[in-house]
């Protein structure tokens, strides 16, 4: 009994592992140890070549990771099939590979067969299927649930299962580009264990110094509409979001929107819903005066995004640029090339805000943010023009450019959907739950401290009770909110540049001697329980001045002191973090 139960926390020991997050990253697959590679250049025609397939699973999903050499989309115009046995058992079910398959699934069609006891049709959604990413790519990774049933019966039957997957040609699925494993099926048992919980997050505010941003694409109007009412006002009193970037607002004005929205959250005391509406459908609703606002042309004839600046005081002292975008939708060429003209165009836009002239200039280090529905449902390009503005059309909106004030790229915030490791935004419809909605802002000057894609029907009892809110409430539109609490501490103060310092460090002072302003620079490679403290002392060891006094997450850290009302002298500044202390002199000459 004893050997048996030490067996037992053996087994659960070896499966304890990462959670496999659906979320375009791929580290949470380094240590997955079931995996088959599949020769390259093995593909009998064409240029769709697989490589590398991983497997594993958790108590709800089997996780499935896949390599092809050539870019595809991964949920269209392709005919990628997954064959699995899963009642390990080769004489039932379709025969393919030497297996016998329970299910045949093709990727880009979204639909398959189910051989159980009788054979059927089936959908993506009769398996749950989600995949990553919506966009492009060559390396994919996607769920199918474990407790499926089809047609009344288990799809699952077995713990031990074959897999075979097929890249044909078309959808008759008989000529094949090529298959992985290329005889016979990858046997896969499933393992149970210890796995991480989902990532975490809070629905309210858990400081009222943030500031909330939502992106919300609410279906034709809805917002509107009073028939939905009920649900719109639960989304909005459990949110409570400070600039409410909204797509999809065709008929209504910018003030009937806003008027919904100071229905569901009242303005209290010298509150207001700002509001102002661009191009066809987007409208912008924020707590903060909006002091301008642009359409952004492009050159298709469909203009799709929105710019506002607004002004954050007095809650922050700092003005702000919001863009909401809402690109033209869909897969196909025609489509893609009017997303791409429309991304150009937002960066071109930025690139003309950050550069002193053209029809608006912002101040160095003002938050930049672009929210909206992108829907990025086709060349990973045109994402890449969003994060790293590089942009293609360069003869029409004009030259490449860095688009965050450290001269890197911007960050994109990729919340989860509540309670789960996934990043979809959209409701299943015509096609898997996918991630459309973007939240991208300038990492170097504001710093996310929670975030979430706000999924009612994925949300505890509990929850639901505590925000009053009914499971189905997120159905009202078939695009989820995008939540992001972002801390703006970094424009008041300092600025966060590298991600991962190797140690504790204090830097001399630049310039130094200084009049009057000068910055300090200091790296902190974990993140600290103790307050990170920066205090300025005169040369008779007398405090002078609290730079900065909190715990802090690791980073590369610029902070400017400004040294306007002291004398000229020898000062020191000193950083003291838990038992890490170092201080260094500098000068102040008038
Ligand atoms: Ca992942
Ligand atoms: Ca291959
Ligand atoms: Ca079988
Ligand atoms: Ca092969």
């Amino acid at each position: 009994m004893k050997k048996l139960l030490l067996f037992f926390l053996f087994v659960s020991f070896l499966f304890a592992q990462n959670r496999i997050l659906i979320d375009e990253n791929y580290d949470d697959w380094n240590d997955v140890p079931n995996l088959h590679e599949d020769p390259s250049g093995d593909n009998s025609s064409g240029t769709f070549d697989f490589k590398t397939m991983w497997v594993t699973n958790d108590d709800d999903y089997l996780y499935i990771r896949i390599q092809t050499t050539q870019k595809i989309t991964l949920v269209d115009n392709n005919y990628m099939t997954i064959f699995i046995d899963t009642d390990n058992n080769s004489g039932t079910g379709k025969s393919v590979n030497g297996i016998g398959a329970e299910l045949q699934y093709t990727f880009g069609t979204r639909s398959g067969k189910a051989f159980l006891s009788v054979e059927t049709n089936i959908e993506y959604d009769d398996i749950g299927f989600v995949g990553a990413p919506t966009f492009s790519g060559n390396d994919f990774e996607f769920v199918i649930r474990r407790d499926s049933r089809i047609s009344g019966a288990d799809l699952f039957q077995s713990s031990t299962i074959k897999i075979v997957m097929a890249g044909y040609t078309s959808s008759s699925l008989t000529d094949y580009y090529d298959k992985t494993p290329d005889t016979g099926g990858f046997e896969y048992t499933f393992q149970s264990g210890q796995v991480d919980p989902p990532p975490t997050y809070s629905i309210g505010k858990t400081n009222a110094g943030y500031l909330r941003i939502m992106a919300y694409n609410v279906k034709q109007d809805g917002i509107i509409n009073t028939d939905k009412t009920t649900e719109f006002s639960h989304i909005f009193r459990s949110i409570e979001p400070e600039i409410i970037g909204i797509v999809e607002s065709y008929d209504a004005s910018s003030q009937q929107v806003a008027d919904r929205i100071e229905f569901f959250l009242p303005s209290g005391e010298g509150q207001n819903w700002y509001n102002k509406k661009e191009v066809s459908d987007i409208v912008l609703v924020s707590r903060f005066q909006i002091k301008q606002s642009f359409p952004i042309d492009s050159d298709v004839g469909h203009d799709a995004s929105g710019a506002f600046l607004l002004d954050l005081r007095p809650k922050f002292d700092s003005d702000m640029l919001v863009i909401v975008a809402h690109p033209k939708c869909c897969s196909g060429d025609l489509n893609d090339e009017k997303r791409q003209n429309q991304f150009d165009a937002i960066m071109g836009f930025i690139r003309d805000a950050v550069n002193v002239g053209g029809s608006l200039t912002i101040s160095p280090n003002i938050p930049i943010v672009i929210m909206g529905d992108m829907n990025l449902v086709g060349d990973v390009r045109q994402y890449q023009t969003l994060i790293t503005g590089n942009i293609y059309y360069n003869g029409t909106y004009g030259e490449d450019f860095a688009p965050d004030w450290d001269g890197g790229n911007l960050d994109d915030a990729i919340p989860y959907v509540t309670n789960t490791g996934m990043t979809f935004t959209t409701n299943p419809g015509g096609y898997p739950p996918g991630r459309l909605d973007f939240v991208v802002y300038s990492g170097s000057v504001m710093e996310i401290v929670n975030s979430y894609i706000f999924d009612s029907g994925n949300l505890t009892n509990d929850q639901l009770s505590q925000f009053g809110l009914d499971a189905a409430d997120t159905k009202v539109s078939d695009h989820l909110p995008v939540v992001v609490d972002f801390d703006l501490s970094p424009i008041t103060g300092f600025k966060k540049k590298d991600e991962s310092p190797k140690e504790f460090r204090l830097m001399q002072n630049y310039p130094n001697p200084f009049n009057p302003s000068t910055s300090i620079q200091f790296t902190i490679p974990v993140e600290t329980q103790h307050a990170v403290s920066l205090r300025i002392f005169d040369i008779l060891g007398k405090e002078i001045k609290t730079l900065l006094n909190k715990p802090m997450q690791p980073g590369e850290y610029e902070i400017e002191f400004n040294a306007e009302d002291l004398p000229s002298g020898v000062y020191y500044y000193r950083l003291i973090i838990g038992d890490f202390t170092q201080t260094k002199k500098m000068v102040l000459l008038r």
